[in-house]
């Protein structure tokens, strides 16, 4: 690639969806040979987190240095959410002026500075003044960042209204052929004095001053977007978007270091080995999202009813699993035995991908969020979507446009709306019988494989641009 060592640094940001991304593109350039130096922000909101980044820098001791960025306590009085992971984006978006120094002291010369999605415009001050390139990697959809990106282009001609105003019904995207409906817009962005919307819609016009995108997708998937965003046809002045996709699960993820199975995985696999191909519904809505209390009774009884074997993952809590309180106090003991009679309900994090890819695992119901969906498209597994909250239902869209999944629109926001359990019962039957679903996700996992051998090659050649950009300066 170059006489010079790549040194890349990457700075992630709250949650595992945007950590996991994160490191999976650091362990492809670590596969080249690069040098990384992971900036972490510290305190991290979960245990599941902090746990990840261990395991990540003790998987390669002699390749990666941790430096943590010691987060400036947020007072939690001058934002407008509770959200636990919005409050460490914006502590991490008004601590990053730390790092100029971290930047600047480090040993090796840097050749790229790569961060979340989440930090771009206070990042800015701070990458105008490095001698190397920077870029983002996006952790969601190619849909979802034409979107990002578009909004800007919406904005421009209103300046400072806010996009509730301009966001119209349908969201038409140049070169992109179905539109966003405004059901499907993130809602934070349609509220009033959203923190989330400043964020937006700042991050959204500062697109352009960076040096590329990385996002976890890949031509077969999604082709049209790619092409629409790399073509200018979505925003004028973005820079390249860089399909890395799939993005694949790495061995520092697993749960039970040393070989050995042990904890929750173990007596998993061991149940899964025992049910028939394709019998067995994984239920799991991310790290993120705790199932609300109206829900759960009707969860349970839609998985009970729906006829087939269940994984169910369930998260009572927005952070971590320490659950304080039991699922049999909100279920009652009668509908909990049916429960434990159909299916395994688990309260830990487990290795989704490992389940996914288990040959007794025939569907997925899930809320959507983009790492899943990449995962269950890399495993060729049919999904059932059911957005709770954020960009989900735009991801969503995406699953359904490809014919890997089946998302029933009358359901609504999950965070928002309850649905019975009889719905769901049947939604799942459907997802388990559809086998056009079933041919289709068999194709695009076919599809997926082949992209990420092939990326191995474009892995490259994002390499020698990262190399040759740094030279450059
Ligand atoms: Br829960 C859980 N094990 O037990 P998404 C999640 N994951 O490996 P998110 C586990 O977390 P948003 C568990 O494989 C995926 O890579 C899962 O990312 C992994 O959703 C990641 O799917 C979850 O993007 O929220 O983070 O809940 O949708 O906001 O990204």
């Amino acid at each position: 690639v170059s006489e010079r060592v790549v040194h890349l640094a990457f700075l992630p940001s709250a949650g595992i969806g945007h950590l996991n991304p994160c490191l999976r593109i650091a362990a492809l350039f670590l596969r080249y040979g690069c040098k990384v130096t992971l900036i972490t922000p510290k305190p991290t909101v979960s245990l599941a987190e902090s746990n990840l980044i261990s395991r990540f820098c003790s998987s390669f001791p002699h390749q990666v240095t941790r430096t943590d960025l010691n987060l400036i306590p947020l007072d939690p009085t001058t934002v407008n959410t509770s959200d636990p992971f919005w409050l460490q984006f914006e502590t991490i978006r008004r601590s990053v002026h730390l790092l100029a120094p971290i930047l600047s002291s480090l040993s090796t010369p840097l050749s790229a500075f790569i961060y979340d999605v989440s930090l771009i415009s206070p990042l800015i001050p701070v990458t105008e003044k490095l001698t190397c390139p920077s870029y983002i990697y996006f952790t969601s959809s190619a849909r979802m960042l034409s979107f990002f990106a578009h909004l800007s282009v919406l904005a421009a001609p209103n300046q400072g209204a806010h996009p509730s105003s301009f966001i119209g019904d349908d969201i038409k995207i140049p070169g992109i052929a179905s539109p966003i409906p405004r059901s499907s817009v993130p809602t934070v962005l349609l509220q009033p004095n959203s923190l989330f919307e400043s964020i937006f819609m700042e991050d959204s016009a500062n697109l352009a001053k960076l040096n590329g995108v990385f996002i976890n997708s890949f031509e077969e998937l999604e082709g049209e977007a790619l092409a629409a965003l790399n073509e200018g046809k979505v925003a004028k002045g973005l820079p390249p978007v860089y399909g890395v996709g799939p993005l694949m699960a790495c061995e520092f993820e697993e749960v039970d270091q040393g070989g050995q199975r042990g904890g929750c995985m173990r007596s998993i696999l061991e149940w899964l080995d025992e049910q028939s191909e394709t019998s067995v519904v994984y239920v799991c809505f991310g790290n993120r999202t705790a199932t609300r209390r109206e829900q759960i009774k009707d969860m349970a009884l839609g998985l009970v009813e729906c006829g087939y074997s269940f994984l169910w993952v369930v998260k009572l809590k927005e952070v971590d699993r320490e659950e304080e309180e039991d699922l049999e106090e909100v279920l009652g003991s009668e509908l909990m035995n049916k429960v434990k009679e159909k299916g395994v309900v688990e309260k830990e994090f487990v290795e989704q991908v490992e389940i996914l890819g288990h040959p007794s695992v025939g569907g997925f119901v899930s809320h959507g969020g983009w790492n899943s969906i990449m995962e269950t498209v890399w495993e060729g597994v049919p999904i059932l979507s059911w957005p709770q909250s954020g960009d989900q239902k735009i991801t969503s869209e995406t699953a359904r446009i490809s014919g890997v999944g089946i998302w029933p629109h009358e359901w609504g926001w999950g965070a928002q709306e309850v649905v019975k359990g009889e719905e769901i019962a049947k939604r799942i039957k459907e997802m388990m019988s559809n086998e056009s679903l079933r041919v289709r996700a068999a194709e695009m996992k076919k599809a997926a494989r082949k992209a990420a051998a092939a990326g191995v090659g474009g892995s490259c050649e994002f390499m020698v641009e990262v190399a040759a950009d740094s030279q450059k300066n």
